[in-house]
């Protein structure tokens, strides 16, 4: 069977980004014939600085969400990644294999480095290693993410292909990235041209899923728009990116297409489409961030499942870490 894995990086709350790029699809995948791992990336969160409490804290809730989402640890195996030593271990392989050039053309690394690159972590710099190992420590050949991650999804290629090549083996299968949904790339409700992040500074800028009916409301009341009447047609959006973000969050909450909304909404101001969105928000969001609530009243339940989580796991991880390691004449 086709094998999924996918994670999140425990680096904040989880937003309405993380759930309409990721989540959403997390979920539909799993009750597809795919057998599906999915995973709180704490290695990489600290890449930049954690307090160690909130990672903690960070990564439970991540758990629970994921889980409120509709992840069942019955269905899909759910873990820590630090919980899984093979991730490590496969990851500085790779560190070997990557070379550097590619890793300076990553995108991401350049956005959170900023100005000051000389500053940012090694690992950092390295994370899309580690993300290829994530990866291929499970074989996996799906991999459901946000448009922000494409590039790191071609890197993980590019290492396979070189592994594969090095060593004169056919090992790593060639990872097919999924990016599918009317929200691949949620923007900041302040700015059009930013993706919605856990990590922005303003927290009006996005939808936490933790956020209340009033929070929900009110930061959607003062999204960014302009003063325009919505389109009957997608193609009306096209130099619209803040009236374009709202209407793919709405029609991703409602699984529906952008024309499908359109067709329904076309002619509205934002004065009565925002209200509606509002409403749609909070009634697809509300019941996730009370199960959340909920789950996160006993996080004695979570750690059991991210325990045996990280056993199931292991039986996939360390036989094809310990055959990696027999290809690279490693002696065990
Ligand atoms: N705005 C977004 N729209 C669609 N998908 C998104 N994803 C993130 N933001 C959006 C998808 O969520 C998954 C997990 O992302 P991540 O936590 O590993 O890191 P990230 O992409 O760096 O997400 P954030 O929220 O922006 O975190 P910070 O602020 O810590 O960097 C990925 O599949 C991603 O595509």
């Amino acid at each position: 069977t086709p094998r999924v894995f996918s994670g999140i990086q425990p680096s904040g709350g989880l937003t309405l980004g993380n759930y309409l790029g990721a989540i959403k699809r997390f979920v539909s995948m799993q009750d597809e014939a795919y057998e599906t791992i999915y995973c709180m990336v704490d290695l990489h969160a600290i890449t930049v600085w954690q307090d160690p409490a909130d990672l903690a804290r960070n990564t439970r809730e991540l758990a629970a969400g994921f889980i409120a989402s509709g992840i069942s640890p019955e269905k899909s195996i759910l873990i820590n990644q630090s919980q899984v030593p093979e991730h490590a271990q496969l990851g500085w392989i790779f560190n070997c294999v990557a070379r550097m050039g590619w890793m300076k053309r990553m995108t991401q690394f350049k956005d959170k480095a900023g100005k000051n690159a000389e500053a940012a972590s090694l690992g950092l710099f390295g994370y899309p290693a580690l993300m290829a190992a994530d990866i291929l420590i499970y074989h996996a050949t799906h991999v459901p993410v946000g448009e922000d991650q494409k590039q790191h999804l071609e890197l993980t290629r590019d290492i396979a292909t070189k592994f594969n090549h090095d060593y004169g083996v056919d090992f790593f299968p060639l990872t097919e990235p999924v990016i599918e949904g009317a929200a691949t790339r949620v923007m900041s409700l302040r700015d059009g041209s930013k993706k919605m992040s856990k990590s922005d500074p303003s927290d009006a800028s996005r939808i936490n899923m933790t956020d209340d009916a009033d929070a929900i409301a009110k930061k959607i009341r003062k999204a960014k728009t302009d003063p325009d009447a919505l389109p009957s047609e997608a193609a009306g959006l096209a130099e619209r990116p803040e009236a374009r973000n709202l209407v793919n969050i709405y029609a991703a909450l409602n699984d529906q297409t952008v024309d499908q909304v359109l067709a329904e909404v076309g002619g509205q101001q934002f004065g009565t489409f925002k209200p509606l969105l509002a409403e749609l928000a909070v009634a697809k969001l509300s019941p996730i961030s009370e199960e959340m609530a909920r789950l996160m009243a006993d996080t004695a339940e979570i750690d059991r499942i991210l325990a045996r989580g990280a056993d199931q796991a292991r039986e996939i991880a360390a036989p094809i870490l310990q055959k990696t390691y027999e290809i690279v004449g490693m002696v065990r």
